[in-house]
């Protein structure tokens, strides 16, 4: 998707120049930089970047609040993969940060990409104070107790328990959703007087973005292969993970996900072609291999 790739290279130049200095440990410094530069989608920073487009903004804006997102994303991901969470070895194709260095390394990789994500928010140029700051009330709101991490406890909570699809959509709106709609909700926010109306209009395609990600990704678990999902198949089955698929079968999970991209795209039905890529970001989320 030509979108997904123009984005993905402004997101990884912009990360790998930022990246570059400024740790206290050169150690550190590098499990930082293998955390965040090993090649993952970009497709929170890209939503960013569409959600701003879509507002008649320039990408220029919104590329440090789409990188200070990755960030935070790259920080999950270091952290869930640790023995204490998912305990995984391969992320990305690759070993897992705590297994390419130590597990304490990689702990501190994840809290210190944490911190550096709101740093950036306070600096990000060409955006008002005013902005900065309700960004970073919108990123802190997203990734800490009442979003990502909220929706991670309910997750280990949830292992070996068989919950219903209203307990289950409740976990990933937290866990991987709050996220995704922070993506688009600070990209909008780039735009100087965005009006209710459109953070509303672009909030419900966030929303239900972010759940149609998952079931994508819980199809994926069983019928992608490890190779191409980077990460091992079947692992959600093998941990007994109440997932789309196990509630309401492959089928069932396919038409949830239909359902699911419908309603993304009719909430942009306001939007003109400035949205586009925000249409196309959804076909691309329902439509991955990996
Ligand atoms: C442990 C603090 C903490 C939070 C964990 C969101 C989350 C909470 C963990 C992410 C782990 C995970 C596998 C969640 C399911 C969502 C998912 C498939 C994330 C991977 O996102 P992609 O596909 O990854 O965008 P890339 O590698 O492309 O960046």
């Amino acid at each position: 998707m030509d979108f997904l790739e123009t984005c993905r290279s402004r997101v990884d130049a912009e990360l790998d120049r930022r990246i570059a200095s400024g740790s206290a440990s050169e150690r550190l410094q590098e499990a930082m930089r293998y955390s965040v530069l090993g090649g993952g989608k970009r497709i929170r920073p890209a939503l960013t970047l569409a959600a701003a487009s879509a507002l008649g903004q320039s990408a220029d804006a919104a590329l440090v609040p789409a990188c200070a997102i990755e960030l935070i994303h790259a920080y999950s991901l270091v952290h869930d993969d640790l023995p204490a969470m998912d305990n995984d070895e391969l992320r990305r194709g690759r070993p897992t940060a705590h297994i390419a260095f130590d597990e304490a390394t990689a702990i501190l990789a994840g809290d210190a990409l944490q911190a550096l994500a709101f740093e950036w928010l306070t600096e990000a140029p060409g955006v008002a104070a005013s902005a900065r700051l309700a960004m970073i009330q919108e990123l802190a709101r997203a990734s800490g107790h009442s979003g990502m991490v909220g929706g991670q406890a309910i997750d280990l909570e949830s292992v070996g328990k068989s919950l219903t699809l209203a307990q289950l959509e409740t976990m990933h709106r937290h866990k991987t959703g709050a996220l995704i709609e922070a993506s688009v909700r600070i990209g909008a926010l780039t735009a100087p007087g965005v009006s209710e109306l459109s953070l509303n209009a672009l909030t419900r395609y966030a929303k239900a973005l972010g759940l149609a990600f998952q079931v994508q990704d819980d199809l994926l678990d069983i019928e992608g292969d490890t190779e191409t999902i980077g990460k091992p198949q079947g692992s959600d089955v093998a941990r007994a993970k109440p997932t789309y698929p196990a509630l309401l079968g492959p089928k069932g999970a396919r038409e949830h996900l239909s359902s699911l991209l419908s309603n993304a795209l009719q909430s942009l039905q306001d939007f003109g072609p400035e949205a586009d890529p925000l249409r196309a970001m959804a076909d691309y989320v329902v439509t991955r291999t990996h």
